[in-house]
């Protein structure tokens, strides 16, 4: 049977023909079905602009959904990633402010800070990344805060202890962070959520009259295993401990390595998980070193310096490695 296409129809099409966006295919595509003659002579055509209307729909979603970036992705750095977790006004952005070179807004006001900001934290020889975040209350959770926090390495949670609400937003942080699994006390490996020791608190605002007694009660009643340090961004209280303390928590370690009958290069350490081995470390360095290394010798945890040891010889932080090929 004749198709008996009207010029409506081929006026359509060549928009369609025309087009170079997926928008304007679309259009076009949608004005061909709505004018088509509709009778048996027309049906496998009207099929196949179908066909072809839902495939570029399809495209066109899968697009938007991949190029609309999660802000609360931020991109790791440094030797571990930790996201900061608190109730407005807690000195989030204060602690990034004096740790990093970031300049985050700081004011007395609450919700100042919508998006997280990262900034790099010097520590010895390593850079460790902090980001700040939007807080939390106990009414309001931002969107994108849980994925933030689950792919962190480490947590910071922030407690105003000048405040005498410091147990409630305590209580909230850590509820929140059970309750999404983000801490899993029980757990044994990253994949089923963090342990509690990835995980630290700060009691801010130490300098404050109201902070020592706050701190004291916050001690007492703090879930078993969570570590405090009281810290005060205005005078610098508690932010070197703070510092080492959080090396501790991101579980990494920093292995230098030397060419045989050289001196160690003791300028960039490589960073590896706590527990690697030195065929990880051999992996990390190239990937055709595990095949090829032969002798390997390790100053610093070693029983004695420049033991050899084997390739499953567990590395300590501050060991030197020499690799033989
Ligand atoms: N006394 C005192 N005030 C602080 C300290 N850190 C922050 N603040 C103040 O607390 C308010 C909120 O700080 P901000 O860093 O913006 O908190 P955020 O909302 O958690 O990011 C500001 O007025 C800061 O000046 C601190 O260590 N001591
Ligand atoms: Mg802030």
């Amino acid at each position: 049977m004749p198709a008996n296409l009207t010029p409506q129809y081929y006026k359509a099409e060549e928009i369609f023909k025309k087009s170079a966006s997926a928008e304007e295919k679309i259009a076009a595509l949608e004005e061909m079905l709505a004018v088509i003659p509709k009778h048996k002579g027309t049906e496998k055509i009207q099929a196949d602009l179908k066909k072809r209307l839902s495939k570029l729909r399809e495209d066109s979603q899968k697009k938007t959904k991949a190029s609309r970036k999660d802000p609360f992705a931020v991109k790791k750095q440094g030797a571990g990633q930790v996201v900061l977790l608190g109730f407005p006004n807690t000195g989030k952005s204060s602690l990034l402010s004096v740790m990093t070179k970031a300049r985050p807004k700081i004011s007395g006001y609450p919700f100042t800070t919508t998006l997280p900001l990262a900034g790099m934290m010097v520590y010895q020889d390593v850079m460790i990344q902090l980001v700040d975040t939007p807080p939390i209350t106990e009414e309001f959770v931002p969107e994108g805060l849980t994925g933030a926090l689950r792919n962190a390495d480490a947590i910071l949670i922030l407690v105003d202890a000048s405040s005498d609400s410091c147990l409630e937003q305590l209580q909230t942080c850590y509820n929140y962070l059970e309750s999404k699994n983000i801490i899993n006390k029980a757990a044994t490996d990253c994949e089923h959520g963090k342990q509690a020791d990835q995980c630290l608190m700060l009691a801010t605002k130490a300098d404050d009259a109201n902070s020592s007694e706050n701190i004291n009660i916050l001690r007492e009643l703090a879930p078993q295993g969570l570590e405090i340090i009281p810290v005060s961004a205005e005078n610098g209280f508690g932010l070197e401990p703070m510092r080492e303390k959080i090396y501790e928590i991101i579980k990494v370690i920093r292995v230098y390595t030397k060419v045989p009958g050289k001196a160690p290069d003791m300028k960039k350490p490589f960073i590896l998980r706590r527990g690697s081995t030195v065929l990880d470390l051999a992996s990390t360095i190239h990937r055709d070193l595990p095949r090829l290394m032969k002798n390997v010798r390790i100053w610093g945890s070693a029983r004695y310096e420049g033991q050899s040891v084997n390739r499953d010889y567990i590395l300590n932080d501050r060991d030197i490695v020499e690799i033989n090929q």
